[in-house]
């Protein structure tokens, strides 16, 4: 269970953050309302929500799951792929080192939290597998791997090239959705390092709702994706639907919105 989540306000600068897709330009309003719904649904499932000032001079910074990785032992800071987010790791250390102990991804590595998948069975296996992209390279993936394996995480990379054009990060496409259940794209589907886990595929046309996030027994989902929704739902899985609109059109989805901790 999750008992705290960091979260970044967006700033006014947000709406000029990177993008790969074509939605149109974030309405500032409403990303601030969406955000805003994201954090009071983290509240009511019983999350202590830490809220950090808005960085204007760093227009991603909301995305907090991009510049650290947190297991139950420790954080460990990234060192975002893209150069413009590079900064903003330097803003969340302070709050993390008050929750754990501290490592970091050093130059040549670059990696970003969306392309890590944390997977804790407790006393079954510890697995964190990484998915290279254009932010997370083989030397930061690797230097991750090590760092984890200090505390009894299999690592896995993978490199999903040019199989998923579509999507900036692993997570867009792989999420959990309980300890051994996840929810994939097809894509994804045959992936080795998934074999041990039962899966479910999101329906064709959907894959951008495979961005989920479990929080303590329910499963966040971006709105309009009714397909998708049934199938989990139908699968006993117990869904939240949030208007995320905004935030996608700034390529983000619900996983890289918080920081969550056990
Ligand atoms: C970026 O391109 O870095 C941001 N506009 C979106 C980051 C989304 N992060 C994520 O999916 N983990």
């Amino acid at each position: 269970m999750y008992k705290h989540a960091i979260i970044r306000r967006p700033g006014k600068s947000s709406v000029r953050g990177l993008t790969s897709v074509d939605r149109g330009k974030p309405d500032f309003e409403r990303l601030i309302e969406q955000h805003r719904h994201y954090t009071n649904t983290l509240s009511s499932l019983g999350l202590e929500v830490i809220e950090l000032e808005a960085l204007e001079e760093f227009p991603d910074a909301c995305f907090t799951e991009d510049v650290a990785i947190v297991t139950p032992e420790v954080a460990v800071i990234t060192r975002p792929g893209a150069d413009s987010r590079r900064g903003e790791t330097l803003h969340i250390t302070d709050v993390l080192a008050k929750f754990r102990q501290l490592k970091y991804i050093t130059e040549p590595g670059t990696i970003d939290g969306g392309d890590v998948l944390i997977i804790d069975q407790s006393c079954v296996k510890r697995h964190c597998i990484v998915g290279l992209s254009t932010r997370t390279n083989q030397s930061g993936a690797e230097q991750l791997c090590a760092i984890l394996s200090e505390y009894g995480y299999q690592g896995d990379i993978v490199d999903l090239g040019a199989d998923v054009p579509a999507a900036l990060h692993f997570k867009s496409s792989v999420n959990f959705i309980d300890s051994h259940t996840l929810l994939v794209t097809q894509t994804c589907f045959w992936l080795d390092c998934l074999s041990a886990y039962r899966k479910l595929v999101v329906p064709e046309g959907e894959e951008y709702a495979a961005n989920v996030v479990w929080i303590n027994g329910k499963v966040l989902m971006p709105d309009g994706y009714p397909a998708t929704q049934r199938l989990l739902e139908q699968n006993g899985f117990q869904t939240m639907v949030m208007p995320i609109s905004e935030i996608s059109k700034m390529d983000g989805g619900l996983t890289c919105l918080s920081l969550r901790l056990t």
